[in-house]
């Protein structure tokens, strides 16, 4: 079962989040926004062919850097509830967290399902994923287009975040995270999941995104994803989430300073 709260409910949503390893935020953003975004993208998507090797199923579109391509999607990132869910999560163990990743998944028919993994395994043998130690990213799925048993909605398995970290799942155990165009699907770094096969005509478009504690190393190196002088038209509290701000004082400075990407020659200059 995977739960749904009403956007809303942040309490619940961390709860449900934290005693499933997953929850589906329904109807958080606005058609308004999920269009922009993707008309904003649609240059991106027409150019590319569907493929992404094995992990993507080899039938989808993937775009990286969606923040870079679509400023739209800075009001995703700074969306209200999806970071005070994220905040009950990563909050106790960072002073602030960071984007680990922006993409697109448009799944065209015909493809593979995408084997089942967890988005912090990406880390190696480096950290502890024993079912005790602390959760190191939230991930989240935009519905750009409704998601569907049958069009390729993620399949996740609820409860997999506690499970010990060498136990494989069952595809009988994956349950699919159906939901409506702007409903977000949130999950745990340490959840199992992977994208299924779309069985329609129509394509289906997922916005995709996370956060990572922010001492951790980024997936997408945001740094080159969003260079400052796309970065510095974006609103502060983005800025910050790409990491363009210290996580404390001593950690990520540019000269000594705490800075915010306001001109080129404030990048990198005293
Ligand atoms: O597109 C999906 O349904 C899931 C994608 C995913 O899990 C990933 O790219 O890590
Ligand atoms: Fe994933």
């Amino acid at each position: 079962m995977i739960p749904h709260i009403q956007a809303t409910d942040i309490d619940a949503g961390a709860s449900a989040l934290g005693e499933h390893g997953v929850v589906i935020v329904d109807d958080l953003i606005d058609h308004s926004v999920i269009d922009s975004v993707l008309n904003e993208l649609e240059p991106h998507l027409e150019a590319t062919r569907p493929g992404g090797g094995t992990f993507y199923g080899g039938q989808a579109k993937r775009l990286s850097a969606v923040i870079a391509k679509a400023p739209s999607f800075a009001s995703v990132l700074s969306n209200a509830t999806l970071l005070g869910i994220t905040d009950a999560v990563l909050k106790p163990n960072c002073n602030r967290y960071i984007v680990t990743l922006t993409a697109a998944l448009e799944v065209w028919p015909n493809g593979d399902l995408q084997p089942l993994h967890r988005d912090e395994q990406h880390y190696g043998p480096y950290l502890d994923y024993s079912p005790e130690a602390p959760e190191y990213l939230v991930s989240f799925m935009v519905a750009g287009t409704e998601f569907t048993a049958a069009n390729g909605a993620t399949r996740l398995v609820p409860g997999s975040h506690r499970w010990p970290v060498d136990r494989v799942a069952d595809e009988s155990e994956t349950v699919q995270a159906a939901m409506s165009k702007g409903s977000v699907a949130m999950w745990l770094g340490s959840t199992v999941h992977g994208m299924d096969i779309n069985r329609t005509k129509f394509p289906r478009t997922g916005l995709v995104g996370g956060f990572c504690l922010g001492w951790l190393r980024q997936e997408e190196n945001q740094y080159l994803a969003c260079p400052p002088e796309i970065a510095m038209n974006l609103p502060d509290d983005v800025q910050a989430l790409l990491g363009y701000r210290p996580h404390t004082s001593l950690l990520g400075w540019v000269g000594g300073r705490d800075h915010k990407v306001q001109t080129r020659q404030a990048v990198g200059t005293e």
